[in-house]
């Protein structure tokens, strides 16, 4: 065995990652990172996926930590590599996402002394300053056993408490140091909450009080790893709950108790939900103002807030509550389901439901549409009805999906939540597929496809499970909605001035053999041969839907 103390810091980086057990690193090479990669590879641990673009190898090293609960790495080299890394940097600190994005640095001794020079080495760049405010720490380490510090803190922090992002910037040299220091074995302590038998019984008068109670679940259930807890608790309690964005693949969707996902462009039958409850209990959700919308007093009027947050910061936010709870959404809903507690909501539950009836979501939309994009968000949550998961874009197809897909128990849903990053489902699902396998379907809209369709490459050079769906309307349609409701319809940048190419051609181009289009809806069977008859090749489908679809009901236009 070779002797710990006699390799390099970029071989001990490669050994650190690879006792991880993190899925993949995901890098686009760079001179500034080449020791690191070289080491990684001759170790032949960890699998090295290389993308495109270092803001897809980002974006992966994010879907890769969602999927598999372990921290993301992502690698990109100083300069232009780092500068490209910000973007998956804010997703994963708005989504509170693990990850440990690894830069290059130029040589110490190429290092401006003075800060008001601009630049003194070649790609020299202060990343650590561009990302200070959105990771939770950034580490720019002197030393080889500075960066050795910084791994170590880094993969703790980037799990403890909220989870979020860290930046370690590596000059080249030190990587190439020899370096006689060894892992110290910490024990992961992830914090405990400290939950006071005030608060629960507090928390069980306000339910004793309430007539119609209702969960709202966020995206903090997932990454509390409290889907089970939270299935139990509701099976006991009887509450029905509904879902914001993020929160919508860590609940059942086919339990009675459903009530469907809410916000600006939530279903209409949810957001009513919100307005009937007189106790709106919400479990890792830091409501968004795409949640709440605009006016508050229209979302908290006639009810009780409960708020369980893991970040303090959040709780005493935009949203005031009668009852704020600090806690890790786990260790609250073990305490929570103590509590001596069971209502019977099958009123209030079907006065929802019949709202629903009534307001089907694909009729949101005008009568006469060619291809209604809820119809084929619908078909594909039948289509996809095994795969491990979908991830969606941003844009009114990422609403559509939404409000239509009907997930499985299990299934995943993935999409840019804080951030709202156009180009986040192609890098993403490769992460995802790194993680886990089983069939990944994205789903892109028009616009977005174009902002990460290089990695198309990606999925074919490894030949990734993953079905590429576009949904194209020809436009960057929920700007253009914008527009039509405060621009007088001038679609400037949107329609105007907006084209896109042959998706097909694209596709080929890139090695898919499975190709489709489909502009009717009696094309939809054409795709069910398709689909069936593969096992887990790459697929695209393109989708024509018609360019008058909107993104429907839009909160605060029409409320229940
Ligand atoms: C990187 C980035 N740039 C710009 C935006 C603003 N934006 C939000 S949705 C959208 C349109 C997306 O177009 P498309 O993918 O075709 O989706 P559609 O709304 O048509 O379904 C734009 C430009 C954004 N969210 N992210
Ligand atoms: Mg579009």
């Amino acid at each position: 065995m070779q002797d710990i103390n006699r390799i390099t810091l970029a071989e001990c980086i490669a050994r650190f990652i690879a006792e991880k057990n993190t899925p993949a690193v995901f890098q686009l090479s760079g001179g500034m990172i080449a020791f690191m990669i070289d080491a990684i590879g001759r170790l032949g641990k960890t699998p090295i996926i290389n993308t495109r673009h270092e803001q897809a190898a980002g974006f992966a090293a994010e879907g890769s930590a969602r999927i598999s609960r372990i921290p993301g790495f992502a690698m990109g080299t100083s300069g232009p590599g780092a500068t490209n890394l910000l973007t998956p940097i804010a997703s994963s600190y708005f989504d509170s996402i693990p990850v440990v994005y690894i830069t290059g640095q130029v040589n110490q001794k190429e290092l401006r002394t003075n800060p008001s020079q601009r630049q003194n080495g070649f790609q020299e760049l202060d990343i650590c300053e561009m990302a200070k405010s959105i990771t939770k720490k950034v580490y720019n380490p002197k030393t080889a056993t500075e960066v050795l510090i910084a791994l170590n803190e880094g993969w703790k922090l980037c799990q403890e408490g909220r989870q979020g992002p860290v930046l370690i910037d590596i000059p080249i040299n030190l990587q190439q140091d020899f370096i006689e220091y060894d892992f110290p074995i910490h024990s992961s302590s992830i914090m405990k909450s400290e939950l006071s038998t005030v608060e629960l019984s507090e928390f069980k008068n306000l339910l004793d009080a309430a007539k119609h109670p209702l969960l709202l679940i966020g995206g903090g259930v997932r990454l509390s790893n409290a889907t089970e807890l939270l299935s139990n608790f509701i099976i006991k309690t009887g509450i029905p709950y509904v879902s914001t964005l993020l929160g919508l693949d860590s609940i059942s969707h086919t339990s009675d108790n459903y009530l469907g996902f809410i916000g600006s462009y939530g279903n209409r039958w949810a957001n009513a939900a919100v307005k009937q409850s007189d106790l709106l209990i919400t479990i890792g959700s830091r409501l968004d103002v795409r949640q709440t919308g605009n006016d508050i007093s229209k979302f908290v009027t006639g009810k009780k807030i409960v708020r369980v947050d893991i970040d303090e910061h959040e709780l005493s936010g935009r949203i005031k509550s009668d009852l704020a709870i600090k806690s890790d959404v786990s260790d609250f809903l073990r305490a929570a389901i103590e509590i001596d507690y069971r209502i019977d909501s099958s009123l209030y539950i079907s006065g929802i439901r019949e709202i629903r009836k009534n307001h089907p979501q694909q009729l949101e939309q005008q009568s006469n549409l060619v291809l209604n994009p809820n119809i084929v968000m619908e078909y594909l949550g039948e289509l996809f009805s095994q795969s491990s998961g979908y991830i969606i874009d941003v844009g009114q197809h990422q609403m559509w999906a939404a409000q239509s897909i009907r997930l499985r128990d299990g299934q995943r849903f993935l999409t840019s939540g804080g951030l709202g990053a156009m180009g986040f489902a192609i890098p993403v699902s490769i992460g995802a597929a790194a993680a886990e396998g089983g069939r990944w379907v994205s789903i892109s809209g028009d616009g977005c496809l174009q902002l990460s369709s290089a990695e198309l490459q990606t999925i074919i050079h490894y030949k990734l499970p993953i079905a590429v769906c576009v949904i194209n309307n020809g436009q960057h349609g929920m700007v253009a909605q914008f527009q039509e409701e405060n621009m007088g319809n001038r679609l400037t940048g949107t329609r105007d001035g907006f084209s896109n190419p042959n998706f097909q051609e694209i596709a080929k181009a890139y090695g898919f053999t499975k190709i489709a289009k489909i502009a009717h809806l009696e094309d939809l069977e054409k795709v069910n041969d398709l689909v069936k008859k593969m096992n887990e090749e790459p697929i695209f489908l393109e989708f024509i839907v018609d360019p008058q679809a909107k993104a429907l009901p839009k909160m605060s236009v029409k409320d229940e």
